[in-house]
């Protein structure tokens, strides 16, 4: 290399150049950054679907005995005072159709699939998740107003998806732990 011609790596060009590599190295490690927090937070909080925590189920005897047979499906007031919503999505409905939930309380959805991957949606709300066969979903929830939100089945599951879907109605904390006080499971199916 002559005394007058620069090192390739010394123009001026090549300094620009490597200053804009490394403003946007910084960038990626950044973003890269923000997805792992977005990630750990998400695991740690239990909001991923599937979710942090496995928990099994056998779908071909949920009716006939444990958790989900049908005279424990609804909502109920556990002894804490938390509020646990038990649900079944199978071809193409849910149990129960009509789910009632307390505004202002932690509410636990706990919702199994009876014979394919269904969707369980609440509109309006960020809930969301899907029911795979043989594995209870669990998400938590709080409604800080009362209302009706529809809760269309969102993964395509046969023939007859489009008519898969059932309501949850939110009414004041007071009239649903008065109703809670008389019947031990709670559901505003007609
Ligand atoms: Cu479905």
């Amino acid at each position: 290399m002559s005394d007058e011609t620069p090192a390739l790596h010394e123009t001026p060009g090549a300094r620009l150049a490597d200053r804009i590599e490394r403003r946007w190295a910084t960038v990626v490690i950044l973003i890269m950054a923000v997805f792992v927090v977005v990630a750990a937070f998400a695991g740690i909080h239990q909001a991923t679907m599937p979710q942090a925590r496995v928990e099994t189920i056998n779908p071909t005897r949920l009716h006939l005995g444990g958790e989900f047979v049908e005279t424990n499906l609804g909502s109920a007031v556990e002894p804490d005072g938390a509020v646990t919503v038990r649900a079944i999505g199978q071809q193409y409905s849910f149990t129960p159709e009509c789910i009632v939930v307390p505004t202002d309380s932690l509410i636990t959805f706990r919702v199994a699939s009876a014979d394919v991957v269904h969707g369980f949606l609440i509109e309006g709300t960020n809930i969301n998740a899907m029911l795979v066969p043989g594995y209870v979903s669990t998400i938590e929830a709080r409604f800080d107003k009362p209302g009706d939100h529809l809760m269309p089945c969102q993964e395509f599951c046969g023939a007859g998806h489009e008519g898969m879907w059932a309501r949850v109605k939110v009414i004041d904390k007071a009239s649903f732990f008065k109703m809670a006080a008389e019947q031990r499971r709670l559901t505003c199916v007609e």
